[in-house]
């Protein structure tokens, strides 16, 4: 049997690329040139398969890529998948569920106590000279422990959040989900409310939903003026899942305490986005999963999961709506 061709559109470990190497005919993007659409058009021509992190698979693309039978995200989030193009060319999408669950809660945890305890505002004091002796009134912020906790969206990485907040922080959990979660409620005491009353109630909100038209601005001016005055606003999953200004309007009424933001709705952030100029708000360049075990974990199981589809063996990491 010939080996599949692939295509990978992003850096990977030296150790993912030579499994790849070992199963497939592999083509790689020079990564010392930037990336051009045209060149991808033109490499995509004729592979099997893709692997690649956030790359629109659409209308566009795949009525360029006349061989391609799947295509396999280096992420969890499969929003870059236009899922009705990629039923009506019969291409068969994989993601990375699971193994970046602990690293992402880690990150929204550091989030919740960088906000809550000013950290990174007092980080930049410090670093600029202002540390006064005997000064006791600076960077009083709010206790993490014992606070609320609200989570929209209790899924595996909501739990792993939950489970950090209540048996390590003793912090009480409210969650909104679709569906509830049987789980979440018995081992870490988390109470199912409307989604207005986990907004209304909790000191700290994050968000955790997978973008879709659904979720695409779940967050507006209108959830921000629900949250408590003294609570802030967490979000470690897409940018769009936020109307970002609105959320820049209730920072700048202080309506909102303040935020922790890993992902924006345009990545990279622009750089005069007044996000950035606020010393409340922490901004992270999306780097929840960012440690170098769950990178290459996800990296392996993406590559995995592309030679287990283009070998017809099929795969546990199929997105839902291509199973
Ligand atoms: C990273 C993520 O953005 O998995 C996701 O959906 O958002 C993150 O883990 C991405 O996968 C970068 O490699």
């Amino acid at each position: 049997m010939s080996k599949p061709k692939i295509f990978i559109a992003n850096p990977i470990p030296g150790f993912v690329e030579d499994y790849l190497r070992e199963n497939c005919e592999v083509v790689i993007w020079d990564f010392s040139k930037p990336k051009k659409f045209d060149g991808i058009l033109e490499i995509i021509k004729d592979v099997d398969g893709i692997i690649q992190v956030g790359m629109k698979i659409d209308e566009n693309l795949l009525s360029h890529a006349k061989k391609l039978k799947a295509v396999s995200n280096i992420s969890v989030g499969y929003n870059n998948f236009d899922v009705e193009a990629m039923k009506k060319y019969n291409i068969i999408g994989t993601h990375t569920p699971g193994v970046l669950d602990e690293t992402v809660a880690d990150t929204i945890m550091g989030l919740i106590i960088n906000t809550g305890r000013r950290l990174c505002e007092a980080d930049r004091d410090t670093k600029n000279g202002n540390w006064q002796k005997g000064d006791v009134s600076k960077f009083l912020g709010k206790d993490i422990h014992q606070s609320t906790l609200g989570i929209i969206g209790m899924g595996r990485i909501g739990e792993c959040v939950a489970k950090r907040a209540n048996l390590g922080f003793d912090m009480d959990i409210l969650y909104y989900n679709r569906k509830r979660n049987k789980l979440a409620e018995e081992k870490y005491n988390a109470k199912y409310l409307s989604m207005d009353e986990v907004l209304q109630k909790s000191d700290f909100v994050m968000v955790m939903t997978p973008l879709s038209d659904e979720t695409y601005h779940l967050m507006g001016e209108r959830e921000f003026n629900l949250m408590k005055k003294d609570a802030f606003f967490i979000n470690a999953s897409r940018g769009p899942v936020v109307d970002e200004l609105a959320l820049i309007k209730a920072l700048e009424e202080g309506r909102i305490a303040g935020a922790g933001l890993d992902v924006f709705e345009k990545e990279p952030i622009d750089k005069n986005n007044p996000l950035l100029r606020m010393d409340n708000v922490v901004t992270l360049p999306h780097i929840g999963s960012a440690t170098e075990k769950t990178r290459d974990d996800m990296a392996m199981l993406a590559a995995k999961a592309l030679v287990e589809v283009l070998e017809g063996r099929g795969s546990d990491v199929i997105i839902p709506e291509l199973r």
